[in-house]
């Protein structure tokens, strides 16, 4: 059993411990480009001592039509690749692990973000009953997604090819792997469940095809780097986005048994709805997250175990014994830069501004204050 404070192997990656910082969105990029306050935020988050064992950057769009929001950074130009290698050294000096996300959001976007004022792209032409982040002079908006229109057979080589293209690049940039982003109803979540896709062609249908596309985007990142510094996060039962699936268990459990030959550093689950209860039911029965566990580790799966969703120490330390090896946290390291040491040390919590998540400059971003 890992301890949350000790060290761990994760495929290539050896991390100081067992705490993640958990994906952010923080829209803080303006065109995309990743900038110094960036680098701050996360620099203050790596120490090895206080920080995270591995940080895990906010979901980062790997083509411009996979963009979904305001502000939100890229990985697709070479521009992109050399600002990001600001953030990665800096997060290396100062003794941390950072692995990017990879995105594709899909039909989470709105025609203002996509190359040309296009449709946003999705499995099929259904509109998600979700909102995205515009930011017009500096004012964070939330608004409608617009009307997606269905991806052809043929652009899909296309998609796996960006997302091959984003590893490339993220490695190329210092990062020390990447995580593809498989979950809260993006691109690759609306080809898995039912509620988004109902394509007629090999990629729709049956558990098998809807899986296809995650399978290959996973299959080519693997080639490209190497499976020991790639991870996966998936969310098997959220409603995010108008996520929707009515049998989510034989799903996730078909997509992560045929994962386990690909040699993954780790899979992060978020159990329950993300950012609320984790005991949100989606489908017919309650998702049943050991039997996920036991359908990959049973295939020969042996990647970390990572779980995320509303995490603090006791129930962190319960699933650590339960069989889990990495346990990710969200909100609480947006408001504690020295969060482990906060959970160690079983210190009192800063608690997140929520006024600040999305958009805007240094306050509520890099101000939060760590111990003396
Ligand atoms: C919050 C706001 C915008 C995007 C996710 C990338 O849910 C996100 C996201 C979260 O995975």
């Amino acid at each position: 059993m890992t301890s949350l404070f000790e060290p761990l192997q994760v495929g290539r990656l050896h991390l100081a411990n067992c705490v993640v910082m958990a994906p952010l969105t923080r829209n803080r990029a303006p065109g995309a480009m990743p900038t110094e306050l960036m680098a701050t935020y996360y620099t203050q988050r790596a120490d090895p001592r206080n920080g995270a064992g591995l940080i895990v950057t906010e979901a980062t769009a790997i083509s411009h039509q996979g963009q979904g929001y305001s502000d939100v950074p890229g990985i697709w130009s070479d521009e992109q690749v050399r600002a990001w290698k600001r953030v990665t050294d800096s997060v290396h000096a100062a003794g941390g692990k950072i692995v990017m996300q990879l995105w594709h959001v899909g039909r989470v976007s709105h025609v203002d973000l996509q190359p040309g004022g296009q449709a946003p792209v999705a499995p099929s032409a259904i509109t998600a009953k979700t909102k995205t982040v515009l930011i017009k002079d500096g004012v964070a908006m939330f608004v409608d997604t617009s009307a997606p229109r269905a991806l052809t057979l043929e652009e899909l080589p296309g998609i796996v090819d960006d997302y091959r293209r984003a590893a490339r690049n993220a490695i190329a940039a210092g990062f020390d792997g990447v995580e593809v982003h498989g979950a809260n109803g993006y691109l690759l979540d609306q080809f898995l469940r039912s509620g988004s896709n109902t394509r007629t062609d090999a990629y729709g249908g049956s558990i098998e095809n809807r899986a296809r596309l995650l399978l290959q985007v996973m299959t080519a990142v693997t080639q490209e780097i190497g499976g020991d510094r790639v991870g996966l996060r998936l969310s098997p039962v959220t409603p995010a986005n108008d996520a929707q699936d009515a049998h989510p268990q034989p799903l996730f459990e078909y997509v992560v048994a045929q994962l386990a030959p690909l040699n993954l550093a780790f899979l992060h689950i978020i159990e329950g709805s993300t950012g609320g209860p984790r005991d949100y039911v989606q489908g017919d029965k309650p998702f049943d997250y050991a039997a996920l566990r036991a359908a990959y580790r049973h295939a020969g799966g042996k990647g970390a175990w990572m779980v995320n969703n509303g995490y603090d120490t006791p129930l962190a330390n319960q699933a650590l014994q339960e069989g889990a090896d990495l346990v990710a946290f969200g909100r609480p390291f947006i408001a504690n830069p020295d969060l482990t040491r906060r959970l160690r040390e079983n210190a009192a919590l800063n608690v997140p501004d929520r006024s600040t998540f999305y958009g805007g400059g240094a306050k509520g971003y890099t101000d939060y204050p760590a111990l003396a």
